[in-house]
């Protein structure tokens, strides 16, 4: 392996590495952060005071507000992008799920390939420290993947990327190395407002704000009483993990973007025609092999029952049987 001396030429083979790794889009971003993070901070500030994020409690933790607590002496974050939009469409009339959880886990497979490049970036810099964050840790994700230049935050709060939208998860390499940091996104949004009006249950308050009490996402995968609220049963349709609402009716995603041939994105047949049925009648022995390797695996069996009996298609079964 070559050794490489500058800092630009560093940047640019690391970027190159993740996507030899199946990264796009990638991106770097410079800690602290322009002052837009600030702002973002902020942002994140007011949607803890306004209780937006329900029940998920761990959302209050202080290190989310400040990078540096994740990693000492940090300086640099890459940032990349895993695309999940594929060409399969879900059997006409079955359960919905979230297309981020079609393939296998998301977190498992970002986390093994940065793994393989914060060794690249240990052999080239022996003095560098480096983490991996992937969704679970307390990091702002969309606003340093922003700041790295990879997309912006849209209305419906996800990261749009010109050329790829806004079907894609997230990952962080952390390392303390000073690398050459991209430009911060530029916001394409502009007067759109389909995701606002389109969403069922009015998440959405305000352009870039969900409230997670009327999310369908937050109440199908995170909600972990024993039923859903009314308003949510009645508008949910067959959303029965995740929600993709807002991100099917976004323009920068129904053009014709990029699909993926990723071997660790093909989605898995059962989720693609899941039936009311299918949900009631598995033990948990059936559940554990379905929902091994899947990101679906935080929906517990006894969530998935509650989900499909709030769902459309459970309403029509009961309404042909009576
Ligand atoms: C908590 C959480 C949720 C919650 C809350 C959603 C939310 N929007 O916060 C629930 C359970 C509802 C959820 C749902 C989903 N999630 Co989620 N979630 C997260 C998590 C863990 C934290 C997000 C967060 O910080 N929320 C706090 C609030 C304050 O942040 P925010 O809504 O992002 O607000 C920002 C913007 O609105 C912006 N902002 C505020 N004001 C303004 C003003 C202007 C002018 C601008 C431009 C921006 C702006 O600043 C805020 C702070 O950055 C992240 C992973 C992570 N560690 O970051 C994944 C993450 C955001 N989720 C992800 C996914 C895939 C989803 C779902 C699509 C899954 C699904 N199909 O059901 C849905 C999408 C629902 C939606 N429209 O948001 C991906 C998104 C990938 C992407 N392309 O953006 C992430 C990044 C995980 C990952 N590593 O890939 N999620």
């Amino acid at each position: 392996m070559n050794l490489l001396t500058s800092q630009a030429d560093l940047s640019n083979e690391l970027k190159k590495e993740a996507m030899k790794l199946g990264f796009s889009p990638v991106g770097i971003a410079k800690v602290p952060g322009s002052e837009r993070l600030k702002l973002r901070t902020k942002a994140l500030n007011r949607w803890l005071k306004a209780n937006h994020q329900a029940e998920m409690g761990w959302m209050e933790g202080e290190k989310r507000k400040n990078i540096s607590d994740l990693l000492k002496d940090i300086s640099s974050v890459l940032v990349v992008g895993l695309n999940y939009h594929v060409t399969s469409k879900p059997k006409e009339g079955s359960l919905l799920i979230g297309r981020y959880a079609w393939g296998k886990d998301y977190h498992k497979v970002i986390k093994k390939r940065l793994k393989t490049i914060g060794l690249w970036l240990k052999r080239q810099r022996p003095n560098c420290e480096w983490r991996v964050c992937v969704d679970s840790s307390p990091l702002l994700e969309k606003a340093w993947a922003e700041e790295a230049g990879i997309g912006w935050i849209g209305k419906h709060s996800n990261l749009i990327n010109p050329e790829r939208g806004s079907w894609m998860a997230l990952g962080y390499l952390l390392c303390t190395e000073e690398l050459i940091a991209d430009k911060p996104a530029k916001a394409l949004c502009g007067a759109c407002d389909i995701c606002i009006k389109e969403c069922p249950t009015h998440a959405i308050t305000e352009p870039f704000v969900i409230d997670s009490r009327k999310c369908i996402a937050y109440h199908t995968i995170e909600n972990r009483n024993e039923l859903l609220p009314k308003e949510i049963a009645e508008s949910m349709g067959n959303w029965v993990a995740g929600c993709d609402i807002c991100q099917e009716v976004c323009p920068w995603n129904t053009k014709d973007i990029v699909k993926t041939s990723d071997p660790d994105m093909v989605p898995k047949n059962w989720l693609m025609e899941l039936t009311v049925e299918q949900v009631l009648s598995w033990d948990e022995k059936e559940w554990g092999q379905k929902l091994k390797d899947s990101a679906l695996k935080r929906i517990k069996p006894w969530m998935w029952r509650r989900n499909a009996l709030a769902t459309k298609n459970n309403v029509s079964i009961n309404l042909k049987t009576k």
